[in-house]
């Protein structure tokens, strides 16, 4: 991609309402535009991210054997009112008229939807255990919308939802959203942290939240420090049996304000390990057994023929949430450091003087090897000056910078440097393509 061509509208300066780093960066950067409170159009550079996030969530659903299905975002009230949830969401969900009066609302969450879709097909128990999830846009009219795409009231949301026999089975599929969290987080150089949290507006009595440390989180939270360093399980583990992976995690202390007990905390927990911190909520999940189920009549016929209502629980990713908390968590006074997994671009490749035709041959040479080698490359082909487009190249928070100029290029060298770490190396472009290969 020719910046020169591109659509990335860079600022200098954050808007002065951002006031944490994400949301000024997020600015900065181009990823965003504000369109209203809290709603946001989402930029060239920021759709990129947003994909690689989604991709990554997709990916670990499918592993942990979920299936993906696309739910409206426009939902019928009497859906709601079913499960008896119409009136108790309150101020948060945005009602709508269409041209007949009929009431609907922009989806703040989809599990009336999802178990409407299961009554209407699954009738036996032979066809579970089953998790349909989806990676759609919800609206929840937020009273403060703020930091950006943290507290948003439209934002995407992976959202899934399992259906089991009984409670035994509906632990196993808590359990498998639970590791495929984990890995989900880890792989975007995440350290994420589940915790014991209030099910609030969702219902049951089984909940984890999924923790980002960071001192601009909106929680209060409470942990065992060594939590925190615990390396992801990884993919390679047995699905059907994930009880010692969560009782492993869930045996250290760790809780949201709501659920902080600090007598519990003290008991657990030695001093030195005591972690009091600021976190960012990045996913949530619930078992609430039949609270959707019982009212919806979403029943199956068990091994005995006797209807069954089914045990369900719900899982939220906060795909958008992510881009802002992947932020906080990697950058530095020059702007973003993305983690390889979610860069919008793997490399940006900086022409130093795009007017002399042998710095260009030699620019448009390295960039057509990278993306041979299967790489996303940005190719700054303006004619700004070299500050300009190295304080760019850091704001935007490539991966990797590969920088051609006519000294260089005399030397039969390029430059090249890591973004994370700040590490130049004058190699020859072989060795630099080699290097960013990995
Ligand atoms: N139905 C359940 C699970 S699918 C549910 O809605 N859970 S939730 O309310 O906890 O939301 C899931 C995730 O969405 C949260 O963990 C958070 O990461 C994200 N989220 C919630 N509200 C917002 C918001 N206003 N802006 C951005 N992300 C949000």
């Amino acid at each position: 991609m020719r910046l020169s061509r591109y659509f990335l509208p860079t600022l200098k300066e954050a808007p002065s309402d951002a006031q944490i780093v994400s949301h000024q960066l997020m600015l900065r950067a181009g990823l965003i535009r504000q369109e209203a409170a809290g709603i946001y159009a989402w930029l060239p550079l920021g759709l990129r991210v947003l994909k690689k996030v989604e991709q990554i969530v997709r990916e670990e659903m499918n592993r942990a054997g979920a299936i993906e299905i696309l739910m409206p975002t426009l939902q019928l009230a009497d859906l709601w009112r079913e499960s008896g949830r119409y009136d108790d969401y309150g101020d948060e969900m945005l009602r709508i008229k269409d041209r007949h009066e009929r009431d609907l609302l922009y989806g703040p969450t989809a599990e009336e939807v999802v178990t409407e879709i299961f009554r209407a097909y699954v009738k036996s128990y032979k066809a579970l255990p089953l998790n349909l999830y989806n990676i759609q846009w919800k609206f929840r009219d937020e009273r403060r919308p703020r930091f950006g795409v943290m507290r948003g009231r439209e934002f995407l949301m992976k959202d899934a939802y399992s259906f089991d026999l009984d409670e035994a089975s509906a632990r196993k599929a808590y359990n498998r959203m639970f590791v495929a969290y984990l890995n989900t987080f880890a792989r975007m150089g995440l350290k994420a942290v589940p915790m014991k949290a209030d099910p609030g507006p969702i219902g049951g009595d089984l909940s984890h939240e999924f923790i980002i440390l960071a001192d601009t989180g909106e929680s209060q939270v409470f942990c065992d420090r060594n939590l925190v360093e615990m390396l992801a399980p990884g993919g390679d583990v047995d699905w059907d049996d994930l009880q010692g992976i969560v009782d492993e995690r869930t045996s250290m202390y760790a809780a949201t304000e709501e659920m902080h007990d600090a007598a519990d905390f003290e008991s657990r927990t030695p001093e030195a390990d005591r972690l009091t911190a600021r976190g960012i909520e990045v996913g949530h999940i619930f078992y609430f057994g039949t609270k959707y189920s019982a009212p919806m009549k979403a029943k199956v016929a068990g091994p005995d023929g006797v209807d069954t209502e089914i045990h369900g629980g719900s899982y939220g990713v906060g795909v958008s949430r992510l881009l802002g908390a992947i932020i906080e968590a990697s950058h530095d006074e020059g702007g973003i450091i993305w983690p390889d997994a979610v860069a919008p671009f793997d490399v940006v490749v900086i022409n130093l003087r795009a007017k002399d035709d042998a710095v260009s041959a030699a620019c448009e040479e390295a960039v057509a090897a990278l993306e041979a080698a299967g790489k996303d490359v940005l190719y700054d082909d303006t004619d700004e000056r070299p500050g300009g487009k190295f304080a760019t190249a850091d704001l935007i928070g490539v991966p990797w910078q590969l920088t051609i100029g006519p000294k260089g290029l005399a030397d039969g060298v390029v430059e090249l440097k890591r973004r994370a770490t700040g590490e130049k190396v004058s190699v020859p472009l072989a060795e630099a393509l080699q290097r960013i290969a990995g």
